[in-house]
């Protein structure tokens, strides 16, 4: 398969983009190291620093782009160069808590996410409506209803009528909420263009994958990660408020699994299809269990602390996201066993040198 990526500089783009192309399929990456830049203004340092596309992704046979696909024409020319079949959609601000640390943060977030997900659909529509849509999406969008959560469609009954529908979302973030307008965007495509879309909405993901960009800070850094790299520095684990939210998650190798299987797999034309893309799910109680047991096992001194929650959210709640439609097409999951937890917990140790304590309590309050 032709295979273009976007947003192939990041924790989860780079490691696609080396996979896909270890499969043989024809790979093109484009970044605009918006993230990168970002980060770096910010002063936030990375575990694991893959440096630019060209460094990272050199020897593996792929074509380079760098571009800000945000501006006009920019997608068009690409895809016309690179005349893809599918387009795997990772370029965005993936930060929660940056979205909410003001209203210049919101709106570069929206302005960002919204943006390029319009140029992808006005770009596909205008060169080739057959190329498949891979974006990655988030379980997040849901938020946390008192009922289990479909695979994006269901059977809606309203006064003795009945439609399928796409299930109602509660977001938590001006960054999630962005997701769910990308969503919507994407199904009109579909449904009025006959866009082919696949939205993977994803739960958070954990793991490093040949060096790539490994982040624990209170900003960019998900919470497995965060709490395995706390373990090492011997800072007591960030569980923020009570911590029985529960979310679901995956390792790194799963998500490339997932991509893999949604491209060998296309939506139809005019179909807009969503695969909640996880392989467990779990409190954030119980995720600090687990790290400070292998911690403590591997000789750490971790222990466990409830700080004030920074965000809006549920702390004790109703949580069953549906998650069969990937297991049907094959995946093999990784799942978080206390080997798999004492490798990652490994990895992190043999970069502690570069760890910076002052990036790890949480600054962004969600109700400042
Ligand atoms: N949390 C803690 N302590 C920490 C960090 C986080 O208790 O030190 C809690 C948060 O309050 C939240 C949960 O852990 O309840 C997950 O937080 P996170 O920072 O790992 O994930 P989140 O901000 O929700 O976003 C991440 C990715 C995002 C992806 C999303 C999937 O950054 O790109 O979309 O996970 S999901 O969690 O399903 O929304």
């Amino acid at each position: 398969m032709k295979i273009l990526i976007l947003g192939a500089n990041g924790y989860t783009g780079e490691p696609v983009a080396k996979y896909l192309s270890s499969k043989g399929h024809e790979v093109a990456a484009v970044d605009s190291y918006y993230k990168k830049h970002l980060m770096g203004s910010m002063g936030i340092k990375p575990l694991v620093e893959p440096g630019t596309m060209n460094k990272a992704l050199k020897d593996h046979n792929i074509t380079i782009i760098e571009a800000d696909i945000s501006q006009n024409n920019a997608l068009d020319e690409i895809i016309r160069k690179c005349d893809p079949d599918t387009i795997i959609h990772l370029a965005q601000n993936p930060s929660a808590p940056y979205s909410m640390a003001g209203e210049d943060e919101a709106f570069d977030t929206m302005f960002n996410n919204l943006g390029v997900n319009m140029r992808l659909i006005y770009a596909v529509k205008k060169h080739n409506p057959n190329i498949h849509i891979i974006k990655l999406g988030t379980l997040g969008e849901y938020g946390c209803p008192n009922t289990p959560i479909p695979e994006g469609w269901f059977d809606c009954e309203y006064k003795g009528r009945t439609d399928k529908m796409l299930f109602p979302k509660k977001p938590h973030s001006i960054y999630h909420l962005s997701k769910v307008h990308d969503s919507d965007a994407l199904a009109f495509s579909a449904r009025v263009w006959g866009l082919r879309v696949t939205d993977l909405n994803q739960g958070f993901v954990y793991g490093d994958y040949d060096n790539n960009r490994f982040t624990y800070d209170a900003i960019f850094g998900t919470v497995l990660n965060r709490f395995m790299v706390q373990a090492v520095a011997g800072i007591p684990l960030t569980v923020y408020g009570k911590g029985g939210q529960t979310r679901g998650a995956l390792h790194i190798k799963d998500t490339l699994q997932c991509i893999e299987l949604a491209a060998e797999n296309p939506a139809k034309a005019g179909e807009f299809r969503v695969f909640n893309q996880f392989t467990e799910q779990f409190s954030i109680n119980s995720l600090a269990e687990k790290v400070k047991l292998a911690g403590n096992f591997m000789g750490y001194r971790v222990s466990i602390n409830h700080i004030d929650n920074p965000r809006h959210e549920l702390e004790d709640h109703f949580y069953k996201a549906e998650n069969t439609s990937l297991m049907d097409l094959g995946l093999k999951p990784h799942l978080l066993t206390n080997e798999r937890l004492a490798q990652m917990i490994q990895f992190v140790d043999k970069h502690k040198d570069k760890i910076d304590i002052g990036q790890i309590q949480p600054k962004i309050r969600w109700q400042a």
